[in-house]
């Protein structure tokens, strides 16, 4: 690898030949402001604040170049802390803050917003620029997300993340000069856009101009109302995320903790989605070697992504008929709490409230979707994301770091290390290979982890050959995830180029645990830190620690099957836990 050597504030250093000034500096340990920058997504120089003095032997480069675009020279020599800087960056974040929204100690992203950091980093301590303001456009149509662009900071950083990385382009830069605007074209709302929710834009937003619409008061009200049984179900990647709203680092496992906290908020019962994780492997893989053996439609498409289901619906409607026909993991559960767990404890089903935490903003559209109800009963109630749940212990005082660790409620609560995994790209493969691999040889197989579908490349391919009434058979497995890389697939698979019997598609890159409701990292740490890895490292150690790491031998799974269901895919499954989409 070349390497260049350069100076930055008196400091020798060596990178690389294609670092900018911007990571250089971060090698170095010197921190350079940044609002606009988003590690390979956003490096369009827009904010100005990671301006610079710099010469190349001597040389002066003319202006305040802007570090996160200029490249590393040999002999090059930065200054980051010289007066000419110091006075730019302040400038700049004060005409930003001129056209701002400042109304922060009422704001979703007060504590976490990147604009209010830097302020007082840098020292704003005034808003001397103050004019006319943009009309502000509050979007507030979506079930899912909230667009406010008198928060804005026209950073593009949503932009990019929306076009670039999943590939759909729904925001972008709209009007000119003194009225532009990030927006959805022709002005129409986020839910009139075709906006698949997977709130990456979110995720990538700065301050608060794209957020969640928040269920928390519904919530609590069905926690007071003394008619109501509300219980709780945590997806998979929530545990190694929701520790970061309280300051521990990324990807810290907080399962005990989260299961205490839900039950100090006052939850009836404290249940995993990942036991309906468990039971979608059961469903699922009888459902694909039933479609292997009848010559039904392949490749068979999971269908636990709400964001993945909306983008093919909205944009490759001919894969339809892939998906599979199980509901999520989270609509199972409601299915099934209100079903099986209600009778087995004497509850009206109408007086039980299902409350979801998860980390996305797509399960809150898929919970309101009109399929996800059983004669007339609604599966879930409120679908909250891991922020929203981070506000809520908030809110109810509780002092999350000193809480003990707790475990799930009997029953819905059981899981395995399948079902955890689930929250990782290639998980939900990874628990299906490992029930089916033992289903079709008839073994207790130990060698159970399949490295070839972990990690966080785009698109990962596996064959397996397995006995399939008694002839062994190549099984060829895709997974995916983003929905950049569905497309790619997809176009692969329609134009023949591949043919796969089972493909994983989730619409968030990294899976779930990179989900659009997961807690927020900044773009500064996110330079060094990889919260799709760090995160699902916490899934998977939390996996090596189960005793049962196989969907079909969670026992209360079994015990579901023996006394309510009978078979996976039965007619009583089809009821609970099956749906049905249209192309
Ligand atoms: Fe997911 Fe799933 S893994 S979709 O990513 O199949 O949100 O965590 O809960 O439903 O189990 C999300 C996560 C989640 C479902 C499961
Ligand atoms: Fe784009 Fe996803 Fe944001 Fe919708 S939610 S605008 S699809 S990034």
């Amino acid at each position: 690898m070349k390497t260049v050597n350069l100076t930055i504030n008196g400091i020798d250093v060596t990178v690389p030949s294609d670092y900018t000034v911007l990571l250089a500096a971060r090698e170095a340990g010197i921190d350079i402001p940044t609002l606009c920058y988003l590690k390979d997504v956003n490096e369009i120089a827009a904010c100005r604040l990671c301006v610079v003095e710099a010469d190349i032997k001597g040389r002066p480069l003319r202006n305040l170049p802007a570090s996160c675009v200029l490249k590393v020279e040999e002999g090059m020599n930065v200054r980051t802390n010289t007066p000419r800087v110091r006075e730019a960056v302040k400038t700049n974040l004060e005409l930003i803050l001129a056209n701002h929204n400042r109304e922060c100690l009422t704001c979703n992203r007060n504590g976490t917003c990147e604009l209010q950091k830097l302020c007082d980093e840098i020292g704003v301590d005034d808003i001397p620029y103050v004019g006319e303001r943009r009309e502000p456009v509050i979007d507030k149509v979506s079930q899912a997300i909230i667009r406010d662009a008198s928060k804005c900071i026209l950073c593009g950083r949503c932009v990019a993340t929306c076009k670039q990385v999943q590939g759909i382009g729904i925001l972008d830069f709209t009007k000119r000069g003194f009225e532009t605007e990030i927006a959805p074209a022709f002005d129409f709302s986020m839910d009139d856009a075709p906006c698949v929710y997977c709130g990456q834009c979110i995720n990538a937003c700065p301050v608060a101009a794209l957020r969640e619409r928040t269920h928390i008061d519904e919530v609590w009200e069905a926690i007071d109302d003394p008619e109501k049984y509300v219980v709780v179900q945590t997806a998979p990647a929530v545990r190694a995320s929701l520790g970061e709203e309280f300051g521990l680092p990324v990807g810290t496992r907080v399962t005990g903790k989260m299961v205490a906290a839900l039950r100090r908020i006052g939850f009836n019962n404290v249940f995993d989605t990942d036991f309906t994780a468990d039971l979608t492997i059961m469903e699922e893989g009888t459902e694909l070697l039933g479609r292997v053996k009848n010559g039904g439609k392949l490749p068979m498409i999971t269908s636990c992504s709400p964001g993945w289901i909306r983008y093919c619906e909205l944009f490759y409607p001919e894969f339809v008929e892939n998906l599979s026909s199980c509901k999520s993991p989270q609509q199972m559960f409601g299915a099934l709490a209100k079903s099986y767990y209600a009778e087995k404890m004497g509850i009206n089903p109408k007086n039980m409230v299902v409350v979801s935490i998860m980390p996305c903003i797509s399960k809150k559209q898929e919970a309101d979707r009109p399929e996800m109800e059983v004669s007339g009963i609604r599966d879930v109630d409120f679908s909250l994301t891991t922020r929203e749940l981070g506000d809520m212990i908030k809110q109810a005082r509780i002092d999350f770091k000193r809480l003990p660790d707790e475990n799930f409620d009997k029953v819905l609560g059981e899981y395995t290390g399948a079902g955890v995994i689930f929250g990782a790209t290639g998980g939900v493969m990874e628990a299906a290979i490992r029930t089916v691999a033992d289903i079709l040889t008839g073994e207790d197989l130990e060698d159970i982890e399949y490295h070839a579908v972990r990690g966080i490349e785009g698109v990962k391919e596996a064959a397996l050959t397995l006995p399939i009434e008694g002839v062994d058979t190549e099984i060829k497995v895709a997974v995916v995830h983003g929905t950049a890389n569905a497309a790619k697939v997809l176009e692969a698979v329609k134009a023949g180029e591949k043919d796969y019997h089972f493909i994983e598609i989730m619409a968030c890159p990294g899976g779930c645990v990179h989900g659009g409701g997961q807690s927020h990292v900044s773009a500064k740490e996110r330079i060094d830190v990889d919260p799709r890895v760090n995160r699902a490292n916490a899934l998977y150690e939390e996996d090596v620690i189960m005793v049962n790491r196989k969907s079909h031998k969670n026992p209360e799974v079994i015990k579901l099957y023996e006394t309510f269901l009978k078979e996976p895919n039965s007619h009583l499954s089809h009821k609970l836990l099956h749906t049905h989409y249209e192309p």
